[in-house]
């Protein structure tokens, strides 16, 4: 049976190592790194996602707009599909990161700085090479879910992973709303029961009684938090788009990223 341990603080900590680590553990709700970009970055990087325009997931209600790839797609696929879609999508993220600023080498730098371990690109095998990861999203609601790539990704290699974060850069922001929830509960296979048929959603009752994090979106924020617990995104008034990837802990420590 599944314990969960209150969260230490209600609040966004500041990024640092010991930080990092509890995040992982699940011990705190957030990390928030204030003005991780400028109004202006966020601005040219509007612009630029505006010229590329969003796609929009296949079977996916209410809809999301994205620009890239994610592994989730393919997780029913064929492997090599997503991996032949790598080299494309990443030329499409850095022709709009280019006239901007690139969100997944800022924090990749940061985490260097402060968390000691390996920090790359996830790389599957000779064959197939890198994963894709900066993920553009407009999304205006995504229902109540969890991203764990023990669940999504068994057989590829990020099936590994022993923790699994999730960081957003607001690059947009609505007037008001769109609100992350992230719950303090933890997905566990008996939770497979709540999935909503046809749908990537869970059925709300699963977190009637957890603790709750509110999490603003706030243009140039960059939020993290552990995707294996389950969030959804309030609806909100105005645009709201995002950067963003999965970081994974391999059980060697070190630290990569996906999309
Ligand atoms: O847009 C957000 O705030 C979170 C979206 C989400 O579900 C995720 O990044 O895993
Ligand atoms: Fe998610």
């Amino acid at each position: 049976m599944l314990k969960t341990m209150q969260w230490e603080t209600l609040n966004d900590c500041e990024m640092n190592s010991d930080n990092f680590q509890a995040l992982l553990k699940n011990e705190i709700p957030s990390i928030r790194i204030s003005n991780f970009a400028s109004v202006s970055e966020c601005n040219k990087l509007s612009l630029a996602i505006e010229k590329v325009g969003f796609d929009f997931y296949r079977n996916v209600e209410p809809p999301i707009g994205r620009i890239g790839i994610t592994q989730f797609e393919y997780r029913n696929r064929d492997k090599s599909g997503y991996f032949d879609a790598v080299r494309k999508t990443s030329e499409t993220y850095k022709q709009v990161t280019s006239l901007a600023f690139d969100p997944l080498k800022r924090l990749a730098t940061i985490l260097c700085q402060n968390v000691s371990s390996k920090v790359q690109i996830a790389y599957e095998n000779e064959v197939y090479g890198d994963y894709f990861a900066g993920l553009i999203r407009q999304i205006n609601i995504a229902l109540l879910h969890i991203d764990f790539a023990g669940l999504d990704a068994p057989d590829w290699k990020i099936g590994n992973i022993t923790s699994q974060l999730v960081w957003n850069v607001y690059i947009k922001a609505p007037r008001q709303g769109g609100i992350c929830k992230v719950y303090n509960r933890q997905w566990q296979p008996e939770d497979e029961k709540y999935k909503i048929s046809g749908s990537y959603g869970y059925d709300s009752s699963l977190v009637v009684n957890s603790e709750v994090k509110h999490n603003i979106p706030l243009i140039g924020d960059l939020l993290i938090f552990n995707s294996r617990n389950f969030h959804e995104v309030l609806p909100g008034i105005g645009e709201r788009i995002t950067i963003s990837s999965f970081i994974g802990q391999m059980p060697s420590g070190d630290l990569v990223f996906w999309s």
